[in-house]
């Protein structure tokens, strides 16, 4: 007898058990040990990721097959130079930073946004904290260079409630990841959002509460009245992973309209002769400060 196949979405994974949301039910999901990949990755199961599993006769069930993914968040460890997908399926990555405590930083914010841009997620910016003393200022400001560079901007108060309808708006439609240096109040968005979740803020982060070695759970969070965000522990948020050079110039949104335009095919927008890049930059289509960021990933692909 055959068991029969469904398709399902990992919501949750701990060690190596995953749980799979099919129709309105979650079920225990072991790994078959030969998966098959519908798709081109060859990467462990994530989070985010569709599978078809199998019922078990003893009532357990086993993935057998991963199918191809839209998008990926891919993210890397602190402890190691390879960046790791965490996530997959996602519909947009949020950027978090905050005006102050700790001020922003714009090569992390490009960093993020590259992060997002490369692994083809829907990229926002959130800037929090604005109620604090010169917030403001900061605010329009970072709102002005981002909406320029061709991202939305909101600008949020966790404390006094400000652009948190516009935010709702945002995480309720599909599903999201927030990134962004700990402390900016990525957690108290989203309690704001849907105080019953009672994240931990202040980062008293489950890794840190559980120990380096203990394993924890990454999650697909419901949140109440729609969406979805991802929960993934443990990772700095640096680096935008294993990404070519060549394609580095892409995952700026603004860089895009001039890609293609440069006298050389293989231009990497450094210092070559007719490279549309940074002409843009020299006559200031392109921020310098946008350029600045690329160069410096650049330097480290
Ligand atoms: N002044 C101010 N503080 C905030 C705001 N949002 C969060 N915080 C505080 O910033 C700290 C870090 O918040 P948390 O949500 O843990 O940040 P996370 O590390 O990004 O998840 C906490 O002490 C929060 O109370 C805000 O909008 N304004
Ligand atoms: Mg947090
Ligand atoms: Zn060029």
């Amino acid at each position: 007898m055959s068991s029969q196949v469904t398709t399902g979405q990992v919501v949750e994974t701990v060690g190596g058990v995953y749980r799979v949301r099919t129709g309105d039910r979650t079920v225990e999901a072991s790994l078959r040990g030969r998966l098959k990949h519908r798709g081109r990755e060859r990467d462990r199961v994530v989070i985010g990721d569709e599978v078809e599993f199998a019922r078990e006769p003893g009532g357990g069930a086993v993935i057998e097959a991963v199918l191809p993914r839209r998008t990926q968040l891919s993210r890397r460890p602190s402890w190691s130079r390879f960046a790791k997908v965490v996530a997959a399926n996602l519909d947009r990555l949020v950027v978090v930073a905050s005006v102050a405590d700790p001020p922003p930083s714009r090569r992390v914010i490009d960093r993020m946004l590259v992060m997002g841009e490369s692994g083809g997620m829907e990229c926002r910016f959130v800037l929090n904290k604005v109620e604090l003393p010169g917030g403001r200022a900061v605010a329009e400001e970072f709102a002005a260079a981002y909406r320029d560079a061709g991202y939305a901007v909101i600008a949020t108060s966790a404390v006094t409630g400000e652009g948190i309808d516009d935010f709702r708006a945002l995480v309720r439609a599909g599903s999201s990841a927030l990134v962004g240096p700990s402390g900016v109040g990525k957690s108290s968005l989203l309690n704001a959002v849907d105080p019953g979740l009672s994240l931990l803020t202040r980062e008293v982060g489950r890794r840190s509460r559980a120990g380096r070695h203990t394993t924890v759970s990454s999650r697909l969070i419901a949140l109440a009245g729609g969406g979805r965000v991802a929960d993934t522990p443990g990772f700095s948020d640096a680096g935008p992973g294993n990404l070519k050079a060549r394609d580095l110039g892409r995952c700026f949104a603004d860089f895009r309209p001039f890609i293609g335009h440069c006298q050389f095919n293989d231009c990497i927008h450094l210092h070559e002769p007719g490279c549309a890049i940074l002409a843009a930059v020299a006559d200031g289509r392109i921020q310098s400060e946008r350029h600045d960021s690329y160069r410096i990933i650049l330097d480290e692909l």
